[in-house]
Protein backbone atom coordinates (compact mmCIF):
# COMPACT_ATOMS: atom_id res chain seq x y z
CA UNK A 1 0.00 0.00 0.00
CA UNK A 2 1.23 3.50 -1.16
CA UNK A 3 1.92 6.05 1.61
CA UNK A 4 0.82 10.00 1.95
CA UNK A 5 1.12 12.09 5.02
CA UNK A 6 -1.70 14.60 5.36
CA UNK A 7 -0.49 17.27 7.56
CA UNK A 8 -3.24 17.21 10.27
CA UNK A 9 -4.52 15.87 13.20
CA UNK A 10 -7.98 16.54 12.79
CA UNK A 11 -9.52 12.66 12.87
CA UNK A 12 -12.48 13.91 11.04
CA UNK A 13 -10.62 15.40 7.86
CA UNK A 14 -8.47 11.77 8.44
CA UNK A 15 -11.64 9.44 7.87
CA UNK A 16 -12.83 11.82 5.19
CA UNK A 17 -9.23 11.59 3.35
CA UNK A 18 -8.94 7.72 3.92
CA UNK A 19 -12.30 7.39 2.65
CA UNK A 20 -12.04 9.58 -0.75
CA UNK A 21 -8.61 8.37 -1.37
CA UNK A 22 -9.51 4.33 -0.85
CA UNK A 23 -7.50 1.74 0.22
CA UNK A 24 -4.59 1.64 -2.61
CA UNK A 25 -3.29 4.67 0.39
CA UNK A 26 -2.33 4.64 3.78
CA UNK A 27 -2.27 8.10 5.09
CA UNK A 28 -0.08 8.95 7.79
CA UNK A 29 -1.45 11.67 10.26
CA UNK A 30 1.13 14.18 12.17
CA UNK A 31 0.94 11.97 14.90
CA UNK A 32 2.03 9.03 12.92
CA UNK A 33 5.48 10.72 11.61
CA UNK A 34 5.98 11.78 15.08
CA UNK A 35 5.58 15.29 14.28
CA UNK A 36 3.67 17.44 17.69
CA UNK A 37 5.23 20.30 16.80
CA UNK A 38 2.67 23.43 15.86
CA UNK A 39 2.94 23.73 12.26
CA UNK A 40 3.70 27.39 10.79
CA UNK A 41 0.34 28.67 9.23
CA UNK A 42 1.00 32.64 9.55
CA UNK A 43 0.30 33.72 5.46
CA UNK A 44 -2.54 35.74 4.63
CA UNK A 45 -3.72 33.47 2.02
CA UNK A 46 -5.69 29.75 2.31
CA UNK A 47 -3.17 29.24 -0.44
CA UNK A 48 -0.22 29.78 1.25
CA UNK A 49 -0.87 28.71 4.59
CA UNK A 50 -1.37 25.12 2.81
CA UNK A 51 1.85 25.29 1.23
CA UNK A 52 3.64 26.29 4.57
CA UNK A 53 2.11 23.42 6.70
CA UNK A 54 2.93 20.62 3.56
CA UNK A 55 6.72 22.51 2.66
CA UNK A 56 7.18 22.26 6.78
CA UNK A 57 6.54 18.08 6.92
CA UNK A 58 8.14 17.51 3.83
CA UNK A 59 11.44 19.35 4.56
CA UNK A 60 11.45 18.26 8.38
CA UNK A 61 10.63 14.42 7.80
CA UNK A 62 10.65 13.15 4.44
CA UNK A 63 13.61 14.78 2.29
CA UNK A 64 14.80 11.46 1.88
CA UNK A 65 11.98 9.52 0.96
CA UNK A 66 9.61 9.74 -1.98
CA UNK A 67 6.39 9.96 0.56
CA UNK A 68 4.26 12.75 -0.92
CA UNK A 69 2.47 15.47 1.74
CA UNK A 70 -0.59 17.18 1.79
CA UNK A 71 -1.62 19.57 3.71
CA UNK A 72 -5.27 21.82 3.33
CA UNK A 73 -6.18 25.19 4.70
CA UNK A 74 -10.84 26.11 4.49
CA UNK A 75 -12.17 29.95 4.89
CA UNK A 76 -15.52 30.78 4.52
CA UNK A 77 -16.18 33.87 2.46
CA UNK A 78 -18.83 36.01 2.24
CA UNK A 79 -20.01 38.24 -0.65
CA UNK A 80 -21.11 40.52 1.29
CA UNK A 81 -18.24 41.27 3.92
CA UNK A 82 -15.37 41.29 0.62
CA UNK A 83 -14.51 37.30 1.70
CA UNK A 84 -14.20 37.57 5.18
CA UNK A 85 -13.71 36.10 7.82
CA UNK A 86 -12.05 33.95 4.45
CA UNK A 87 -8.57 32.80 6.13
CA UNK A 88 -9.77 34.13 9.50
CA UNK A 89 -12.47 31.91 9.77
CA UNK A 90 -11.07 30.26 12.90
CA UNK A 91 -10.02 32.77 14.46
CA UNK A 92 -12.61 34.87 13.51
CA UNK A 93 -13.76 36.27 16.85
CA UNK A 94 -10.22 36.13 18.59
CA UNK A 95 -9.45 38.86 16.13
CA UNK A 96 -10.38 41.83 17.95
CA UNK A 97 -11.91 40.09 20.96
CA UNK A 98 -10.71 37.41 23.35
CA UNK A 99 -7.79 35.39 22.01
CA UNK A 100 -9.31 32.63 24.17
CA UNK A 101 -12.00 32.18 21.39
CA UNK A 102 -9.67 31.13 18.83
CA UNK A 103 -11.59 27.54 17.03
CA UNK A 104 -14.54 28.68 19.13
CA UNK A 105 -17.16 27.88 16.95
CA UNK A 106 -20.45 29.61 18.65
CA UNK A 107 -18.41 33.12 19.28
CA UNK A 108 -17.70 32.87 15.16
CA UNK A 109 -20.87 32.51 14.24
CA UNK A 110 -22.02 35.07 16.50
CA UNK A 111 -19.69 37.65 15.46
CA UNK A 112 -20.48 36.23 11.56
CA UNK A 113 -24.46 36.61 12.48
CA UNK A 114 -23.98 40.38 13.83
CA UNK A 115 -22.17 41.79 10.63
CA UNK A 116 -24.62 40.58 8.65
CA UNK A 117 -27.54 41.71 10.81
CA UNK A 118 -29.80 44.16 8.56
CA UNK A 119 -27.91 42.45 5.30
CA UNK A 120 -30.27 40.84 2.52
CA UNK A 121 -26.87 39.72 0.67
CA UNK A 122 -26.46 36.36 2.15
CA UNK A 123 -24.15 34.46 -0.49
CA UNK A 124 -20.87 32.84 0.91
CA UNK A 125 -18.70 29.98 -0.23
CA UNK A 126 -16.51 27.50 1.78
CA UNK A 127 -13.52 27.42 -0.32
CA UNK A 128 -10.47 24.49 0.64
CA UNK A 129 -7.50 24.47 -0.61
CA UNK A 130 -5.11 21.60 -0.64
CA UNK A 131 -1.20 21.58 -1.24
CA UNK A 132 0.66 18.86 -2.55
CA UNK A 133 4.82 18.25 -1.88
CA UNK A 134 6.52 15.89 -3.81
CA UNK A 135 10.28 14.83 -3.24
CA UNK A 136 11.80 15.46 -6.95
CA UNK A 137 15.55 15.28 -5.63
CA UNK A 138 18.43 14.08 -7.35
CA UNK A 139 20.51 12.46 -5.04
CA UNK A 140 22.67 10.48 -7.52
CA UNK A 141 24.75 13.55 -8.24
CA UNK A 142 28.18 13.91 -6.29
CA UNK A 143 26.21 16.78 -3.91
CA UNK A 144 22.46 16.15 -3.64
CA UNK A 145 19.98 18.24 -5.11
CA UNK A 146 17.46 18.49 -2.88
CA UNK A 147 14.19 19.66 -5.05
CA UNK A 148 10.05 19.56 -4.58
CA UNK A 149 7.25 19.66 -6.70
CA UNK A 150 4.46 21.65 -5.52
CA UNK A 151 0.80 21.38 -6.85
CA UNK A 152 -2.59 22.94 -5.85
CA UNK A 153 -6.18 21.45 -5.55
CA UNK A 154 -9.38 23.78 -5.17
CA UNK A 155 -12.46 23.21 -3.86
CA UNK A 156 -15.67 25.31 -3.40
CA UNK A 157 -18.98 24.54 -2.16
CA UNK A 158 -21.09 27.98 -2.96
CA UNK A 159 -24.04 29.10 -0.40
CA UNK A 160 -26.20 31.28 1.83
CA UNK A 161 -25.58 32.19 5.55
CA UNK A 162 -29.03 32.08 6.81
CA UNK A 163 -30.20 34.00 9.97
CA UNK A 164 -29.94 31.41 13.00
CA UNK A 165 -28.52 28.22 14.32
CA UNK A 166 -30.11 24.99 12.84
CA UNK A 167 -28.71 21.36 12.80
CA UNK A 168 -26.20 19.96 15.63
CA UNK A 169 -24.05 17.64 12.88
CA UNK A 170 -20.89 18.96 11.47
CA UNK A 171 -18.67 22.05 12.96
CA UNK A 172 -17.43 25.27 13.09
CA UNK A 173 -19.91 27.39 10.48
CA UNK A 174 -22.09 24.30 9.46
CA UNK A 175 -25.38 25.77 11.21
CA UNK A 176 -25.46 28.37 9.67
CA UNK A 177 -23.90 27.49 5.90
CA UNK A 178 -27.22 26.09 3.41
CA UNK A 179 -25.62 24.68 0.66
CA UNK A 180 -26.90 26.24 -2.85
CA UNK A 181 -29.52 23.19 -3.79
CA UNK A 182 -30.78 22.28 -0.72
CA UNK A 183 -33.00 23.32 2.35
CA UNK A 184 -31.18 22.23 4.96
CA UNK A 185 -27.51 23.21 6.21
CA UNK A 186 -24.38 21.69 6.68
CA UNK A 187 -25.41 20.77 10.21
CA UNK A 188 -28.58 19.06 9.47
CA UNK A 189 -27.42 17.62 6.10
CA UNK A 190 -25.08 14.89 8.44
CA UNK A 191 -21.74 13.62 7.88
CA UNK A 192 -22.91 11.83 4.53
CA UNK A 193 -24.16 14.52 2.46
CA UNK A 194 -21.71 16.81 3.86
CA UNK A 195 -18.54 14.31 2.34
CA UNK A 196 -20.58 14.34 -0.98
CA UNK A 197 -20.57 17.73 -1.47
CA UNK A 198 -18.09 19.86 0.68
CA UNK A 199 -15.50 21.76 -0.11
CA UNK A 200 -13.14 19.73 1.02
CA UNK A 201 -14.25 16.80 -0.34
CA UNK A 202 -14.07 18.67 -3.89
CA UNK A 203 -10.49 19.33 -3.37
CA UNK A 204 -10.03 15.99 -2.38
CA UNK A 205 -11.11 14.04 -5.29
CA UNK A 206 -9.25 16.59 -7.14
CA UNK A 207 -5.96 15.11 -5.02
CA UNK A 208 -7.30 11.62 -5.92
CA UNK A 209 -7.70 11.95 -9.34
CA UNK A 210 -4.09 13.42 -9.60
CA UNK A 211 -2.89 10.53 -7.47
CA UNK A 212 -4.24 8.02 -9.85
CA UNK A 213 -3.88 9.84 -13.35
CA UNK A 214 0.30 10.19 -12.19
CA UNK A 215 0.02 6.73 -10.73
CA UNK A 216 1.71 8.21 -7.39
P1 LIG B 1 -6.55 22.07 11.41
O1 LIG B 1 -6.23 21.52 12.73
O2 LIG B 1 -6.56 21.02 10.34
O3 LIG B 1 -5.71 23.28 11.01
P2 LIG B 1 -8.76 23.98 11.54
O4 LIG B 1 -9.85 24.00 12.56
O5 LIG B 1 -7.82 25.13 11.50
O6 LIG B 1 -8.06 22.56 11.59
P3 LIG B 1 -9.38 24.54 8.74
O7 LIG B 1 -8.11 25.30 8.62
O8 LIG B 1 -9.65 23.50 7.75
O9 LIG B 1 -9.53 23.85 10.18
O10 LIG B 1 -10.59 25.52 8.73
C1 LIG B 1 -10.54 26.79 9.35
C2 LIG B 1 -11.88 27.10 9.98
O11 LIG B 1 -12.88 27.18 8.97
C3 LIG B 1 -12.37 26.04 10.98
O12 LIG B 1 -11.88 26.27 12.26
C4 LIG B 1 -13.88 26.24 10.89
O13 LIG B 1 -14.28 27.32 11.70
C5 LIG B 1 -14.09 26.62 9.43
N1 LIG B 1 -14.41 25.42 8.64
C6 LIG B 1 -13.54 24.69 7.89
N2 LIG B 1 -14.18 23.67 7.30
C7 LIG B 1 -15.45 23.73 7.70
C8 LIG B 1 -16.59 22.95 7.45
O14 LIG B 1 -16.54 21.87 6.69
N3 LIG B 1 -17.75 23.31 8.02
C9 LIG B 1 -17.83 24.39 8.80
N4 LIG B 1 -16.81 25.18 9.11
C10 LIG B 1 -15.61 24.86 8.56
Amino acid sequence: MKKIVFATNNKHKLEEAQQILGNEFKILSLADINCHEELPETSDTLEGNAYQKAEYVWSHYFRDEKIPVFADDTGLEVEALGGEPGVLSARYAAIDGDPQQSHDSEANMKKLLRKLDGEDNRTARFRTVISLVIDASDTTTEIPLYMEKRWEFEGIVNGQIIRERRGTTGFGYDPIFQPDGYEQTFAELGADIKNQISHRARAMQKLAEFLKDKNL
